[in-house]
């Protein structure tokens, strides 16, 4: 029976959801609008499978196709990120980094990651997280003038900490990373260098953002963000040594069986990032970006780090004399959706924020290219200066379902 006939209720709020991923800008950085045959391959048999194991070495029968899927996966995940060994089993961003961890690290350990509020991930060292809680995190900083990375200082807290290992790569970091500079710290201290790239994953496959391999030991990536793939996440080694102790960590360390039809999505995921027109999404979405943040900023609103060189914009709303959390909320009622984010130096709480985080990723997916973005900052700054106009926040949604309507998104889905 089909879902419609099953459960009423479930198919009813997946055709709402459906509606309102159709209707409303997405502007959050780290979501996108994956392909129909993601999830065709997401959503198949496979769900039904138990996998425990790698190809070849499986603790249950009946894999013989299930073997042939994940191998695809994992060759595509070296080709694309040029990387000698991919394990594609993490199911999340955060498994990853745990499984890295536990490869490459004792419990009680010191390690070396962005602070939170300055665009960190809380699994590089928060102290609610199990990075915090189980390993000895230290953070490092942006600069307070410029808002960027500032590599002698961070060699130098290097150098007095000698943590074993360093993370880079980030969730609210507007910037290019130098990955060379880090290698260098890295081999001065002798501590293992991880990239997380779950944020600009697509746009390191598309050759708009320098690539990591080369130099990290270990990297990271979720899959549903700019590589636009199913949710889940790989983790990738230098070499076959690597490999190992991170196969070891993830199964059976860390996780018991694949999710086999996440693992699909993975390796279509990677098939439709190998194409020519993925080049060309990674560079328009770079070019969104940098439209959204002249826009804004030439309308007063002051960016983090003055600029954007991915597909995020970091905004501080600091004089604007609204928050973080009263923005996002007010977006939202306008059909805008976006996230509250920390700025560096925040004097706010995470649950408030004085700053929003805006992507273009999604939209890049619909089509829409700079003109959209000039457009969509002017009804942003609408919003931002009256956030209590309801009838304005109204005019505003209506807009935006029409906007929505010239760039269709999941025309032919349904449920
Ligand atoms: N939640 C993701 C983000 O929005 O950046 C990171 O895990």
């Amino acid at each position: 029976m089909k879902l419609k006939e099953t459960d009423g209720e479930v198919y009813g709020l997946l055709t709402k959801e459906l509606d309102y991923q159709k209707s409303t800008l997405r502007l959050i950085a780290s979501e996108n609008y994956t392909s129909r045959a993601v999830m065709e391959a997401t959503g198949s048999v496979l769900t039904n499978k138990y996998a425990e194991g790698y190809p070849g070495k499986r603790y249950y029968a009946g894999n013989k196709y299930v073997d042939q899927i994940e191998t695809i996966a994992i060759e595509r995940a070296k080709r694309l990120f040029n990387m000698p060994h991919a394990n594609v089993q993490p199911h999340a961003g955060a498994s990853a980094n745990l499984a890295a961890f536990f490869a490459f690290l004792e419990i009680g350990d010191k390690f070396m990651g962005l602070e939170l509020p300055h665009g960190g991930h809380l699994t590089h060292g928060s102290p609610v997280n199990f990075s915090g809680k189980w390993f000895r995190a230290v953070a490092y900083g942006v600069d307070k003038e410029t808002e960027a990375l500032d590599y002698d200082a961070i060699r130098k807290r290097a150098l007095e900490e000698r943590p074993k290992l360093i993370i880079c790569g980030y969730t609210a970091y507007p910037l290019i990373i130098n990955f060379k500079a880090f290698r260098e710290i890295c081999d001065e201290i002798g501590a293992v260098m991880m990239a997380d790239i779950s944020h600009f994953a697509g746009l390191v496959a598309g050759g708009v953002y320098p690539s990591p391999a080369g130099y990290a030991d270990v990297i990271t990536t979720t899959t549903h963000k700019t590589l636009r793939g199913p949710r889940g996440a790989i983790i990738m080694g230098r070499d076959e040594e690597r490999g190992k102790m991170i196969d070891k960590a993830v199964f059976p360390g860390l996780q018991g069986g694949p999710l086999e039809h996440a693992i699909a999505g993975k390796a279509v995921c990677f098939h439709e990032a190998m194409q020519p027109e993925f080049k060309r999404y990674a560079a328009q979405i770079v070019k969104n970006a940098n439209a959204l943040a002249e826009e804004l900023s030439s309308q007063g609103i002051r960016l983090v780090a003055g600029k954007t060189e991915t597909h995020l914009v970091l905004l501080d709303l600091t004089t604007k004399g609204i928050t973080g959390k009263d923005a996002q909320a007010a977006l939202e009622e306008a059909g805008i959706i976006v996230n509250r984010n920390t700025i560096p130096f925040d004097t706010r709480s995470p649950f408030i924020t004085s700053g929003l985080r805006l992507g273009t990723p999604a939209l890049t997916t619909r089509g829409m290219k700079e003109s959209e973005m000039k457009h969509i900052s002017g009804l942003i700054v609408k919003v931002l200066e009256n956030p209590n106009d309801t009838e304005l926040k109204l005019r505003i949604r209506g807009e935006v379902e029409e906007l929505c309507k010239k760039f269709p998104i999941y025309a032919d889905l349904s449920y």
